[in-house]
């Protein structure tokens, strides 16, 4: 198989939540050498975006979200050794507190900002899904994190990265921490308008995103 039929096939397994395809398939891009991040956002996450947009239709319903992120999560199993091997070797850049906002059970794509981020020099405290803006403010304080990453998938839960950075400003810890955001609705536009420090479509844009912030730092 060459490289676009291998991100074809990715894409493909987890549209049909065929988690024995994904594996196969996350294996042979190691095999080729493809890089693992090209494989998570130009075919897994191909394929997740067709998972959406048939939910949204109607064409598909809950268990076959369920069966597609249990097929994304078999091959990032694979990916996610190769993705680590290639961290870089450099001092410690910064900590990371990450989480997926209050009402929101999403972490496929937090959980990918962390492996990259990490991958990239920043130490990572992932509190998880579903959490509440003190629990995020309490725990980026107790781990005297330099970045708080919120993650949120739905545009219900939106307004909770907004709830962050207004209770940061009214604890008088909004100059504490930097503050990221991103997820599938989340938009530069949206950062903006709620005054995060800043945003990224991708994972990989976070990590140039947080460095940018750490050069104007000084
Ligand atoms: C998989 C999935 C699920 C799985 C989640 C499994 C898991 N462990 O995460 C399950 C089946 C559990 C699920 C449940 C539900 N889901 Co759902 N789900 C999805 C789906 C298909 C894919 C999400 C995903 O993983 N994408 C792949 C990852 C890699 O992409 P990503 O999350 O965008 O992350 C990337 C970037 O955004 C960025 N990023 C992400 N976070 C962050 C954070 C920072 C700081 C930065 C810088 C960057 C960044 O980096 C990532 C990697 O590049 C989306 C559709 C979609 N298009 O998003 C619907 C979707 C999000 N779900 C939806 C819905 C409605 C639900 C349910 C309410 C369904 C129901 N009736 O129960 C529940 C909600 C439960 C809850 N309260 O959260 C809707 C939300 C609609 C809305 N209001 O916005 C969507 C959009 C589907 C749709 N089109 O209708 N879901």
């Amino acid at each position: 198989m060459n490289k676009q039929e291998i991100l074809e096939q990715l894409a493909k397994a987890v549209v049909e939540g065929d988690k024995n395809s994904a594996r196969e398939n996350a294996q042979a891009a190691v095999d080729e050498g493809l890089d693992p991040l090209e494989a998570v956002d130009r075919g897994l996450s191909k394929g997740m975006a067709v998972v959406g947009a048939n939910f949204e239709s109607g064409e598909s319903f809950l268990p076959e979200l369920l069966m597609a992120a249990d097929s994304f999560n078999a091959a990032m199993e694979i990916l996610n050794p190769l993705i680590e091997a290639n961290k870089q070797k450099i001092s410690k850049l910064g900590t990371a507190l990450l989480a997926t906002v209050k009402g929101d059970m999403h972490n496929i794509g937090k959980n990918i900002v962390a492996t990259v981020l990490e991958t990239n020099g920043f130490e990572v405290v992932d509190i998880g899904i579903d959490q509440s803006t003190l629990n995020i403010i309490e725990a980026a304080q107790k781990h005297k994190a330099d970045f708080i990453g919120l993650s949120s998938v739905m545009t219900t839960t939106m307004p909770y990265q907004k709830e962050v950075i207004e209770t940061l400003s009214e604890m008088g810890l909004r100059e504490k921490f930097f503050v990221l955001v991103g997820g599938g609705p989340v938009t530069q536009k949206w950062a903006d308008e709620i005054g995060a420090d800043g945003y990224g479509e991708t994972a990989v844009d976070a990590v140039g995103v947080a460095k940018k912030l750490l050069e104007k730092k000084g």
